[in-house]
């Protein structure tokens, strides 16, 4: 559903069907139905006069409402719905529908601000906000039926990411981090884990490296790294892998060959939850040169691994 929303002097009103959200200040009483949302027109207001509330309110509706559409298309998905970036790398038709709602539903909001999505790319260079949005991260899951995708979706403001969430619909999941308040999973805080010796670790990697036919891959450090582990996942989905060391679901997490778009939510989320992210040498050229993410005690270990 397009949800452009209504003026109402200085605010806009929003219906936001399915949202995990409640309806927040300053919502008059006889408005508190729990669907309707007050948004603030100026987006300069939203964090100097309200902590970025109405924005979270905004990000947690916007990302559960593009979750509903993934899960309604899931089950009718067939090959005519898929076309191919490369032989392995797949784009379904909802990935496309998820974007262009996001972008459509930010833009009603926040016309002046700036838009980078995966499927789209980037629209605008002028606005101190830029939008990440990766409307299905694990794609070729939710092609094949499985739960492990999610929506993704990252605010920065001159050039720091201070808003992310990540939500995986099928799971229930809701992620997102706010810059210097903290991660919060279904609203609840999470931290990272406490493990400290890789025998005792479960950590997640994926294979983007050879979707992308590199040569140069990850297969010489799983090899190397698997038999040292308790354990390994592979869900397929760098944002759910990041948010998963965020709550502590996982110890650790390391990829080749990301993109922003694949990793923005989820670096705020995994910092606020108190973990330490990387390159593979320590450096904080991520995604380019690998990401490393993990607990404090871990991560040194882990590139020293990658090393
Ligand atoms: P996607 O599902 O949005 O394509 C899985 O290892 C992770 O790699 C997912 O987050 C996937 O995102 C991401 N990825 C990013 N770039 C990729 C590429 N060129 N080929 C394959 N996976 C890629
Ligand atoms: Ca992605």
């Amino acid at each position: 559903m397009v949800n452009h929303g209504c003026r109402l002097g200085k605010y806009r009103l929003f219906y936001c069907p399915g949202t995990l959200s409640t309806v927040y200040r300053p919502v008059p009483k006889k408005l508190c139905l729990s669907k309707w949302f007050l948004i603030c027109n100026n987006p300069f207001d939203l964090f100097n006069n309200n902590n970025g509330a109405e924005l979270i309110s905004f990000l947690k509706s916007l990302i559960t409402r593009a979750g509903e559409i993934c899960i309604k298309e899931q089950n009718y998905l067939n090959s005519v719905d898929l076309e191919f970036k490369n032989p392995k790398d797949l784009v379904t038709v909802t990935d496309k529908k998820v974007e262009l709602f996001l972008s459509r539903e930010i833009k009603a909001i926040y016309p002046e601000h700036d838009i980078l999505g995966e499927e789209t790319g980037r629209s605008g260079i002028s606005s101190r906000f830029l939008w990440i949005i990766d409307p299905i991260d694990g794609t070729t899951s939710f092609f094949h039926g499985q739960p492990f995708y999610a929506v993704s979706i990252a605010l920065k403001k001159d050039g720091e990411i201070i808003l992310g969430a990540v939500y995986a619909p099928v799971l229930r999941q809701l992620f997102h981090g706010e810059l210097g308040k903290g991660a919060f999973l279904n609203d609840l805080p999470i931290n990272v884990s406490n493990t400290d010796s890789i025998i005792d670790a479960v950590m997640a990697t994926g294979f983007a490296c050879l979707r992308a036919g590199l040569k140069n891959n990850n297969l010489v450090h799983f090899n190397k790294i698997v038999p040292q582990l308790r354990d390994i996942r592979r869900y397929g989905s760098a944002a759910i892998d990041l948010c998963y060391v965020a709550c502590g679901k996982l110890d650790g997490f390391w990829e080749m060959n990301l993109n922003i778009y694949d990793i923005a939510a989820g670096i705020l989320i995994l910092k606020e939850a108190g973990g330490k992210i990387s390159d593979f040498s320590g450096n904080l050229n991520y995604p380019e040169n690998g990401i490393v993410a993990a607990n404090s005690h871990l991560h040194p270990l882990l590139i020293k691994m990658l090393r």
